[in-house]
């Protein structure tokens, strides 16, 4: 019997089938890609193959742990794990307040019901800090995004006439739907112009018609470059700039003396090629362009979000078919609010989106400012190794007051909490991402389980039930009132729902209410999906005639209510908006969409400035952390589920191995300013002279191997980050490289 899920690796989310079998018939046999679902069709890569190695990893946490004086871990029971945290949490909170209170994590690439659920928690606690790993990547271009446009854009790959990737392989990463079958037909295509900016041949670059191999870690400069032409040829498209933004006197003031060609080498481009490939974009009748975290994990890294929006803004590729558009989420995972000027409590960093920067975290840990963190809930994320510099995160968790970890697996982050709550697998319940980006037709999913999870392992909204039900903040009297109202239909218990709860001083505990109230007359194994009832009502709310156009029409409580029904009912997923082209502009959210940042424009002119030298003893630039056939962050922990025997090797250009006197096997020794490590190198013509590049969630501790990789940030620091939102320069650390005279041959493991 084949069962409906989806592939939970990447933000794709491809809808899959899986045929069980095995013991209990709890393994993940065969998969295949599911046809039905209405956004991935059938489309699946490779890694979604091998599926069960995430479920059956030998790592499993099976019972709650907390850690001994000793540093090991002992098995207790749920009661009293969740009775000692809660009285912890709440000790911290009486004594230092909410803020001192942490929250990491809350999903990763397929499971985004635990931050919901985890909201209350955080509001029970008066926890407002927290963070995830869009604060590492994408925080940067949500506050451009914010501020020039009001609305979070994604591109129309699939009918675009000429395409951009900017530091980004969608070849391996995706991140759009059915990528490599949108890659191939654009490849094929002579009347279409894919253009990739990577200084590494990747295998998206080689497909490319025009691959601009930049110098790691000079994009401003490129881009820089690229909006100067396009002002200095008057290729601006003024009837789009005319009727929608602002700022352009502003914006031709700043780029009308960019030294087009200079800047042009310096980021390694020849002129003549840099100018082709604008006159391309101009002259497009659509162009969408993506960026990611070869810019985004990159100096300049605000700047270039900036300076890429203007390439894309000022040749008016905005608001038509193969252009760039605003989907209609079911649930925002973030909402930046360009007027939020919040800071952190111990660096006074900016936050975008309510999110902590990464790369600060530890450090406002690490400290005795009386406004410290000093306890930490981490959840379905595992910073210890994500984040910047692993050696001080460690650190810093284990000078928390206390710290609890929610994960299926023992962990890098696990192994320093002082708790470990075992969660069920994405497998073993109800679960959904809000990384739904399908354009003009808007697709939710909600997974069924495909069976029941373990004894003594609990769904993350039974978690966060009990943990308020511990701390007292939550019990039958809150549930009463909704119980009855449950049974009577959607409608009565939406009103009921309204007076008992959301005009009451618990409405910041709505979700596990739902959960406790709504959970229950579900169908079996659904009661996670209670939170989407209310996700389902703000999308009524905020994109009625989107929803109507799916048959979701009527009042928001009946559109809520249907909505939430069909989703329920449909194993598969379904399309719960349809947009139009023209909404796009109804949901900028500004009278104008905005040209003129200052102080970005400030930034403009520093390029201006000498780059400085390159320190001698640090001759290579390191991208620690690039995706791979098959990398999926740290989400499949057993090294035997890569097929290639290589995946983890550092790759380098021939002529760098050769003056080093290495070859692809040999081992040798790699060291940033922050750290040193033994490292295998593969020789590849992916790769340009003096860069080098390691994959990506790598080094994980797992039984019976002894990390197989390199962990990409025991080798990378804190203040290497963007000046302006905190996002760190994974992409480009200073490294250097030696040869091992003594090296045993790298056993592949
Ligand atoms: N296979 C696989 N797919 C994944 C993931 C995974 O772990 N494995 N993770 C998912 C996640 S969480 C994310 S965020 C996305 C990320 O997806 P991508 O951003 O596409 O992934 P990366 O390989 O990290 O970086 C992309 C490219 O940036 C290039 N780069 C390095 N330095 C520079 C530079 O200075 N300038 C420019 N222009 N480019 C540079 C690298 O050579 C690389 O080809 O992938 C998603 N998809
Ligand atoms: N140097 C460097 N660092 C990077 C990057 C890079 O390119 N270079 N990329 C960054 C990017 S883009 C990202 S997105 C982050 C990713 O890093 P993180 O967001 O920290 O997360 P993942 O590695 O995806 O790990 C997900 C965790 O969730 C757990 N998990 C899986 N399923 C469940 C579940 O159902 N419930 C619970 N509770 N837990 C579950 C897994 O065991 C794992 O511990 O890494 C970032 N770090
Ligand atoms: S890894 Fe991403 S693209 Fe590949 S099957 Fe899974 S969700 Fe789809
Ligand atoms: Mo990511």
């Amino acid at each position: 019997m084949w069962k409906p899920t989806a592939c939970i690796l990447c933000e794709c989310n491809c809808g899959i089938e899986v045929e069980l079998g095995g013991h209990h018939d709890r393994h993940l046999v065969r998969l295949r890609g599911d046809r039905a679902h209405p956004g991935s069709h059938g489309y699946a890569c490779e890694k979604a193959h091998r599926l069960d190695h995430y479920q059956h990893a030998r790592d499993r946490i099976l019972s709650p742990l907390r850690r001994t004086k000793a540093g090991d871990y002992e098995e207790i029971g749920w009661d009293q794990a969740l009775s000692e945290i809660a009285a912890r949490l709440v000790d911290v909170r009486d004594r230092f307040g909410g803020d001192a209170i942490f929250y990491y994590g809350g999903g990763g690439q397929g499971n985004h019901l635990p931050g919901a659920y985890a909201t209350a928690t955080r509001r029970a606690l008066g926890s407002r800090y927290r963070s995830n790993a869009l604060a590492q990547e994408k925080t940067g271009e949500f506050w451009v995004t914010g501020r020039m446009i009001g609305a979070y854009t994604r591109g129309d790959f699939e009918h675009c006439e000429v395409a951009m990737f900017l530091g980004k392989n969608p070849w391996h990463s995706h991140s759009f739907p059915h990528a490599r079958t949108t890659l191939k037909h654009m490849a094929r295509d002579p009347a279409r112009t894919m253009i990739v900016v990577d200084p590494r041949r990747s295998e998206t670059a080689a497909m490319a018609d025009i691959h601009l191999q930049v110098r790691p870690g000079t994009d401003a400069w490129l881009l820089a470059a690229m909006v100067g032409r396009l002002v200095q040829t008057h290729a601006i498209d003024h009837a789009f700039v005319d009727a929608h933004t602002q700022g352009l006197a502003a914006v031709e003031e700043a780029f009308s003396t960019i030294p087009v060609a200079e800047y042009a080498g310096r980021a390694g481009i020849e002129e003549a090629l840099l100018s082709r490939t604008v006159d391309v974009i101009a002259g497009a009748r659509s162009f969408a362009s993506y960026e990611d975290l070869g810019v985004q994990m990159n100096r300049h890294s605000t700047l270039v979000s900036y300076l890429h929006r203007l390439v894309w803004l000022l040749t008016g590729n905005f608001g038509r078919p193969g252009t760039h558009f605003v989907p209609t989420p079911l649930s925002p995972l973030l909402v930046v609010k360009t007027d939020d000027d919040r800071r952190t409590p111990v660096l006074g960093e900016r936050l975008v989106g309510g999110l902590v920067p990464c790369n600060v975290i530890a450090q406002e840990i690490l400290t005795d400012h009386p406004k410290r963190y000093r306890a930490m809930i981490v959840e379905a994320a595992n910073p210890a190794h994500s984040l910047a510099d692993s050696a001080s995160f460690r650190a810093a968790m284990r000078a928390l007051e206390v710290s609890v970890v929610i994960d299926v697996a023992m962990t890098e982050t696990a192994r320093q909490a002082d708790y470990v709550l075992p969660a069920a697998t994405q497998f073993e319940k109800a679960e959904a991402t809000f990384f739904n980006f399908d354009f003009p037709d808007n697709v939710f999913h909600l997974r069924h389980r495909l069976f029941a999870p373990p004894a003594g392992v609990h769904t993350e909204a039974e978690i966060h039930a009990r943990l308020l039900e511990a701390m007292g903040a939550l019990g039958e009297a809150d549930y009463a009132p909704l119980r009855e109202a449950a049974t009577q239909g959607r409608l009565q218990y939406a009103a009921a729902f309204m007076q008992h709860v959301l005009a009451t001083p618990k409405a910041g505990l709505a979700a596990v209410i739902a959960y406790r109230t709504l959970g229950p007359v579900l169908p079996e194994g659904m009661a996670e999906a209670a939170v989407l009832f209310g996700a389902a009502f703000g999308a009524a709310m905020a994109s009625p005639a989107s929803l109507a156009r799916a048959g979701f029409g009527g009042p928001a409580p009946v559109a809520a209510s249907t909505l939430f029904d069909a989703i329920l009912a449909a194993p598969s997923g379904l399309v719960f908006a349809r947009d139009t082209w023209a909404e796009s502009f109804t949901r900028i959210g500004r009278a104008r969409i905005e040209l003129a940042l200052p102080d970005l424009l400030e930034e403009v002119t520093k390029l201006r400035e000498p780059a400085p030298a390159r320190p001698a003893a640090f001759p290579f630039v390191l991208s620690a952390g690039e995706r791979r056939s098959f990398t999926a962050n740290t989400i499949v922990r057993d090294p035997s589920w890569r097929g290639r025997p290589d995946e983890h090797a550092l790759r380098i250009a021939a002529v760098d191995a050769a003056a080093l006197g290495v070859t692809s096997g040999d081992r040798v020794r790699l060291t940033t300013p922050r750290a040193s490590v033994e490292v295998q190198i593969a020789i590849s013509d992916m790769m340009q002279p003096g860069h080098i590049s390691l994959p990506n969630g790598l080094g994980v501790s797992y039984p019976g191997t002894d990390g197989v990789g390199v962990a990409p940030n025991e080798l990378t620091q804190a203040g290497d980050r963007d000046p302006f939102v905190g996002t760190p320069w994974h992409k480009s650390v200073a490294a250097r490289l030696e040869r091992l005279e003594h090296a045993a041959v790298a056993d592949l493991g």
